[in-house]
């Protein structure tokens, strides 16, 4: 029997029915049901050292077409699937998104399982079970409400393991319950993806909106990722959530020691730790604590720690370098605060400026001075982060550790990001170059040698449009929205924060709309479309979104405007949305004020997909600006050391810019205008229009002078649709180095040493 015919006899075997006969459902079902076996016989990547990728978040995606392709089965499932009289997209529907994860860090870390499993490297991922994720997204009057996201059904990857543990906090003691997702790699073998839980979690506490007992933790515990931290509950909640996470994996890690008999002395030779940002920290002292209970004596058991981990930091923003108060950790898991305290007297004896120390004066434990000092490596995740962290925000430790600061940008899976979400400009690869990229993404750089082409040029031209119209279809079809497939698809889609700025992205829609009532029509139309989530706790977050709901339902009801103008913001951005939303734009935002965005990842899937970049130069922007050269991209704004010169001599003020520049003092202005003020929530747009006056943190007032001139002239050159391709072109063909495949072959040469 061949693949297909298997799947028709799965089917047969499960609803006693021929393929013409079976619901979508039932399609799903049986194709869920021979993916899990085909992955439960595929062989396990086995070695004699192995990686441990702790973190709080994976956000992994539908892994429906996913594991098709890694598996190479996709071609048979999709016979399988029309046999039916179905489509695979249509089939897709019905799977449900995990909800594992927030923003880049979790997506990133769910490339990393791919590439790392594509690699042939023995590395499996440590997570919690979320049960209701992070929140499900839902737009009433043009504010962002929050709900569950229920996403575990019977119908899930999710295998249920007989391991558990026993993690015991300082009142109480819980068994845990280990679920594994099977992480298979483009070469057919696989990793895992190991989630902990508790039995007793009860998702009936979630009474409205997202609001539950923050202290009844044994019922709460993996509820949701990244708990309300704004009372102290919330954030007692976190440190409970991040030791049940870590306890968990040090006694993971020491279980499969013990089953492949190695001795514990041995644990840096065949184990190796990567700590996903500081939320993973505390497996340090835990790991330690561990050791030296089955008699390892302190010493040894730092040594060996020490050299077993590794750790990531992904931003240089403070509110995400946590710090905990001791007397939380006092509190909840009280056998770790002897082992930090016994470490923050070594690094104070291998440093004596105060602010490298573990434990500050106010009782504070720094997670992140913990895992540099008790870590073999630390490494920024793109080259410009890299040099500020060693430069500025980490520079004593660097002064300290210089050896062990390393970069590694960040990197994408081209399985999902182009092979899944992109099957035509896939085909159209392979005819054109071969599909040997697929395995060395490299190759991708002989597709440049077409760019004059004018025939792959208008078929490239062909791909997009299909893309850009399937896109208008889906917004029509779910938010009842009518987008011109005819006009510049420009997509800014990545969390809210002030950072990123999409209040001024915001602000140029209103000097666009201004201009255009004022006479000055653009020479295409032009379609703004925003996806993002705000935390719920994080109000100006919430109130930029409002405000972007506001001005979307201001133009489209505007007829003067709206032939030319059209703001979108997708509800519920998730990756299933990215995967409609990348393959379809034309320009690419990356818009955050520079040296704050440690590295983006949307901006290296957006490249690859044939979009041009309208950037600031900023993370992983950089080096994309370096690889397609001036002509390939349009950069604005004031460079990183100018930015970190205000902040040090804290002498940037909006205000100044507000009141002397008219164009600046129109565009806030009309935040509030009386037409905004009648169809949005007045005191959300008050304070985003308040706080860009007076505060302004992330200077968006600074760049939005050249932001606007840059972006007339890249909607200016798109109008030369022959020199567009070409940039189109450049960008696709010189994308190859941001394949994960490349990062995780350099984590592995760098820090991990794995076969
Ligand atoms: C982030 C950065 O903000 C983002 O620039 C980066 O691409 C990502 C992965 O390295 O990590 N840091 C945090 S915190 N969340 C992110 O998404």
């Amino acid at each position: 029997m061949n693949t297909e015919q298997q799947m028709t006899a799965k089917a047969e075997a499960l609803f006693h029915k021929g393929p013409a006969a079976l619901t979508k459902e039932e399609v799903y079902a049986t194709l869920l049901a021979f993916t899990k076996e085909a992955l439960a016989d595929a062989p396990k990547i086995t070695g004699d050292k192995k990686l441990y990728y702790i973190s709080a978040e994976f956000l992994i995606g539908k892994l429906l077409s996913n594991n098709l392709i890694n598996l190479g089965i996709y071609n048979d499932a999709k016979a399988f699937v029309e046999q039916a009289g179905y489509t695979l997209p249509e089939i897709e529907e019905i799977e449900a998104e995990p909800s594992l994860g927030n923003g880049g860090l979790g997506r990133l870390a769910a490339c990393f399982l791919d590439s790392i499993a594509t690699l042939d490297l023995p590395g499996d991922g440590v997570g919690l079970n979320y049960h209701l994720g992070l929140f499900r997204q839902q737009f009433e009057n043009h504010r962002q409400v929050e709900y569950p996201n229920p996403w575990i059904s019977s119908e899930t990857w999710e295998n249920r393991t007989d391991v558990h543990f026993e993690v015991s906090f300082k009142d109480f003691t819980v068994t845990s319950s280990m679920y594994t997702i099977d992480v298979a790699g483009y070469n057919q073998k696989v990793n895992a993806l190991n989630l902990f839980d508790l039995d007793s979690v009860d998702d009936s506490i979630v009474t409205d909106s997202i609001n539950f007992d923050k202290e009844e933790i044994k019922k709460n515990l993996t509820l949701f990722l990244y708990p309300d931290d704004g009372d102290e509950a919330g954030r007692r909640l976190r440190v409970y959530q991040q030791y049940f996470m870590v306890s968990n994996a040090a006694q993971l890690i020491l279980k499969e020691m013990d089953d492949k008999g190695y001795p514990i002395e041995e644990l840096s030779q065949h184990v190796v730790v990567q700590i996903n940002d500081t939320h993973p920290s505390m497996v340090i002292p835990e790991l330690i604590r561990l050791l030296t209970a089955r008699g390892m004596s302190f010493k040894a058991a730092v040594k060996q720690v020490e050299n077993t981990c590794a750790y990531t930091n992904h931003t240089i923003l403070a509110e995400a370098l946590e710090k905990w108060p001791s007397q939380y950790l006092e509190d909840i898991c009280p056998q770790l605060m002897p082992i930090i305290k016994q470490l923050d007297e070594i690094a104070r004896t291998r440093s004596s400026n105060p602010a490298t120390a573990i434990i500050d004066q106010d009782g504070r434990v720094h997670m992140a001075h913990m895992d540099i000092h008790f870590s073999q490596s630390t490494n920024g995740v793109a080259a410009i982060h890299t040099d500020i962290l060693k430069n500025e925000e980490l520079h004593d430790f660097y002064e300290l550790y210089p050896e062990r600061f390393n970069n590694k940008t960040n990197g994408v899976t081209f399985r999902r990001w182009l092979i899944a979400c992109n099957p035509q400009l896939t085909a159209f690869l392979d005819r054109k170059i071969g599909d040997g990229w697929k395995q060395n993404a490299d190759l991708l750089e002989e597709f440049e040698s077409l760019k004059n082409d004018a025939g792959v040029q208008a078929q490239l031209q062909a791909i997009k449009q299909e893309k850009k119209n399937e896109l208008s279809t889906y917004i029509y079809n779910h938010q009842n929205i009518v987008v011109n497939p005819d006009s510049i698809y420009d997509i800014q889609i990545k969390r809210l924060h002030e950072y990123k700025r999409q209040q001024m992205n915001a602000l140029y829609i209103i000097d666009k709309y201004l201009r255009i009532k004022n006479g000055e029509i653009p020479a295409r139309p032009i379609t703004c479309i925003f996806g993002a989530k705000a935390a719920p706790a994080y109000l100006l977050a919430k109130d930029i979104i409002s405000l972007i709901l506001t001005l979307g339902d201001l133009i489209r009801n505007d007829p003067e405007v709206s032939p030319y103008l059209n703001v979108v913001m997708v509800e519920n951005y998730n990756v299933t949305l990215a995967e409609k939303l990348i393959p379809a734009a034309d320009v690419s935002e990356q818009i955050s004020l520079a040296s704050k965005e440690a590295s983006g990842t949307s901006n290296m899937k957006f490249m690859l997909n044939g979009a041009v970049t309208l950037g600031t130069d900023d993370g992983a922007n950089v080096e994309i600006h370096e690889l397609v050269g001036d002509d390939n991209i349009f950069i604005f704004g004031v460079d990183s050391d100018t930015v970190i010169n205000h902040y040090k001599n804290a002498d940037y003020s909006s205000r100044q810019i507000y009141e002397s520049d008219p164009v600046v003092k129109r565009t806030v202005d009309f935040i509030t205008d009386p037409a905004m003020m009648a169809i949005g929530d007045p005191e959300a747009l008050t304070r985003v229009k308040n706080d860009m006056i007076n505060k302004d943190w992330f200077m968006a007032l600074l760049d939005l002078h050249a932001y606007i001139d840059e972006k007339d002239k890249c909607f200016a050159a798109y109008e030369d649709r022959q020199a567009w391709a070409e940039k189109m072109i450049v960008n696709i063909s010189k994308a190859g180095y941001f394949s994960s495949d490349r990062t995780i072959a350099q984590y592995n040469q760098d820090i991990w040493h794995l076969k």
